[in-house]
């Protein structure tokens, strides 16, 4: 049975430091390293958020608009946010430290300046995929770990999606960390997830016993 996993935007703009810093985000690092080298997945694979200057996420992109404002975008609710992991620019770089070069492959998303992209797998709308469930299922993946930033956000969005697009989904918990705009959205997004078929997992469980 393949498993995959999957490291969500641990990127310079949601750590320590970043544009839209994420509150303790550096954390999930050495952890992520940790079972990076378990040998316990098959693949590894990153998601990089990856937008142009022009992308109408950022609030500086609309006249008179604030970040943390939720505005129509196209038809979807958008959240407005910093001008964040603009490509080319060091906030869209993995982080110091994040063991990059293990990455077998990764998948930039956000990229079409009029529509968000949380997940890996597909834009806000779901009109688009980035061809993450195409590869994952090419290579004979069934199961798929995920982890990073942020658990109430990209983190959410590609787990949700992963069991929608049919593979066993575990959430590694530990190795993630949440935006918080309100102060339970974290813990939110975990029950959501669950409810949603996702298992919830400690990365204990898997170190603890390679
Ligand atoms: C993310 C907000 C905007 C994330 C990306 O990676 O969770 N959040 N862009
Ligand atoms: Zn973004």
């Amino acid at each position: 049975m393949m498993k995959a996993l999957i490291v969500v935007d641990i990127q310079n703009d949601f750590c320590k430091g970043g544009a839209l810093e994420v509150a303790n985000a550096n954390e999930i690092i050495p952890t992520t390293n940790q079972l990076i080298h378990s040998g316990f997945f098959d693949t590894i694979i990153a998601t990089q958020d990856f937008h142009p200057a022009d992308h109408k996420s950022f609030a500086a992109n609309h006249l008179w608009r604030k970040v943390g404002q939720i505005i129509d975008l196209n038809g979807l609710q958008q959240v407005l946010w910093p001008i964040h992991c603009v490509q080319g620019s060091w906030g869209t770089e993995f982080t110091q430290g994040l063991e990059s070069d293990k990455f077998d492959k990764i998948f930039p998303k956000g990229t079409d300046p009029e529509i968000d992209s949380y997940s890996g797998f597909f834009d806000n709308g779901k009109l688009k995929s980035t061809g993450l469930s195409e590869h994952l299922k090419s290579i004979g993946v069934e199961t798929v770990y995920v982890l990073g930033l942020a658990t109430d956000f990209c983190v959410k969005a590609t787990a949700l999606d992963a069991k929608t697009e049919g593979f066993e989904t575990v959430l590694i918990a530990d190795a993630c960390r949440a935006v918080n705009l309100s102060p339970d959205d974290g813990q939110n997004a975990l029950k959501a997830m669950k409810i949603r078929g996702v298992k919830i997992i400690q990365s204990a469980e898997i170190l603890n016993f390679q």
